[in-house]
């Protein structure tokens, strides 16, 4: 009794307070006033669209995601079979910051070649990161804290968080050309250009195939051009590799950018991901390595990268980590996964052709010819974003408005519509 008393006066004292009652949720209300809504990511807010819209008709060509030829997600065989494997370890303890050690030395080998002197030598600093997206963002943020005072070079177009990534990084950013609107291909010009007149030891962001969102890579001649302008100005390549596999269908192809600036002694930066590749978009397993000096240094290296790492997410996931080294670690899996890659990639390739076909046959007066020169999971299409909204508004296919058709999820069963649906929009154009 006594005791309910007591609380009572002071729930009545706590009401009289000039902290509590009307004047106390006034200002725990007015906490978040200033914030505005943030603008619709412009890939993702795609896909939220396209969830949102009722139509059995829709279409959803905006997120790069692989879809098999009923438009459905797809769980290659390999990882079934790893997660098969794994389903007995009952291991949950933290992964260490860096990551799985095993997981990051057979990444290494994808990008660096499987007989690297590097990887012999351990000069390659790497950690596990959390997907692409958290290996770039690892790499921007070291790249703030060690070299403050220089920038980041861009090409234009990019994959649109690439900026988001490195300004909130705070690194600088300037552009460099990359894509020839009229042409549809490289302006290799324009990019040699700004590479040139780029200051001594500038950083540079390159993808290393199957550029998103263009489609479009440098031959292997200009790859060596672009190699040695580097060379000569001294500047810092870093490889975003988000589609490893995916241009040509061999991931060893792909990684060509890469070996011939490792022959000519750059020392690069490399983000690698598992989500288009080995299917593995939701587990977020990557890898970022910085190629240094010597041993010594790469081991500094590392402690920084995971002592960034470490006041952000502690450690990375375990999971997709022990599928991709269960995959990777067995000779046998790692050729089914090496079939299954090139699966996805002809399949994207064949859609490219059914695709041109189509508007041909549809008798468009454009030339579709990119469709099927551009690689890698996207065709830069040259739509206009008015083009793109009445793709949306009338045909409800889902793309983002920079003209971007995610080739991954055209299938046979909607190519026939997409084209049509192209074709009534550009018509007139
Ligand atoms: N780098 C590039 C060039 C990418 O296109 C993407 C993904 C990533 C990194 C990051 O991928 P990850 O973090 O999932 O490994 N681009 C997608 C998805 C496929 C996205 O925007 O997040 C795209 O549709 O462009």
């Amino acid at each position: 009794m006594a005791m309910a008393m007591r609380i009572r006066n002071a729930a009545s004292r706590r009401a009289m307070s000039p902290i509590s009652g009307d004047f106390s949720l006034r200002s725990m209300s007015s906490w978040w006033k200033n914030v505005e809504p943030a603008p619709k990511d412009p890939i993702l807010g795609v896909t939220e669209a396209f969830l949102a819209d009722p139509s059995p008709d829709k279409v959803n060509v905006g997120v790069g995601a692989y879809r098999d030829d009923n438009g459905k997600p797809v769980v290659l065989e390999c990882v079934r079979e790893a997660e098969r494997r794994i389903a007995g370890s009952s291991f949950m303890e933290y992964l260490p910051m860096g990551g799985s050690v095993k997981m990051v030395e057979e990444t290494l080998k994808l990008a660096y070649g499987d007989n690297s002197e590097f990887i012999k030598d351990k000069r390659i600093a790497a950690v596990q990161s959390l997907s692409g997206t958290g290996a770039c963002r690892l790499f921007a943020d070291f790249h703030k804290r060690f070299r403050p005072d220089s920038q980041i070079y861009i090409p234009v177009p990019t994959w649109s968080n690439h900026h988001n990534i490195w300004r909130d990084a705070q690194v600088t950013q300037k552009t460099y050309h990359y894509y020839h609107p009229e042409t549809k291909g490289l302006n290799f010009s324009g990019l040699m250009d700004d590479v040139k007149n780029a200051p001594e030891g500038s950083f540079f962001l390159l993808h290393a195939c199957a550029h998103n969102p263009t489609g479009v890579d440098p031959t292997e001649e200009q790859w060596r051009e672009i190699s040695q302008l580097f060379k000569a100005k001294n500047h810092f390549a870093f490889f975003d590799m988000a589609y490893q596999g995916f241009a040509s269908g061999d991931p060893a192809k792909d990684a060509k950018s890469i070996r011939i600036f490792l022959e000519d002694g750059h020392h690069i930066g490399i983000s690698q991901s598992y989500a288009k590749n080995m299917g593995l978009y939701g587990q977020r397993v990557g890898c970022l390595s910085v190629l240094c000096e010597d041993e010594k240094q790469a081991v500094t290296v590392k402690s920084q990268l995971q002592q960034l790492a470490r006041p952000m997410y502690s450690n990375p996931p375990l999971h997709g980590a022990q599928i991709v080294s269960t995959i990777l670690g067995d000779p046998e899996l790692k050729s089914l996964w090496l079939k299954e890659v090139k699966i996805m990639a002809d399949r994207i390739i064949g859609m490219r052709t059914t695709l041109r076909e189509s508007l041909e046959k549809l008798g468009s007066p454009l030339s579709w010819e990119h469709v099927t020169k551009q690689i890698g999971m996207f065709c830069y299409s040259g739509l206009t974003p008015e083009q793109v909204d009445r793709l949306t508004s009338e045909y409800h296919i889902y793309m983002t408005r920079n003209g971007r058709i995610s080739m991954a999820g055209v299938t046979t069963g909607n190519v026939g519509y997409l084209a049509n649906a192209i074709h009534e929009v550009t018509k007139s154009s």
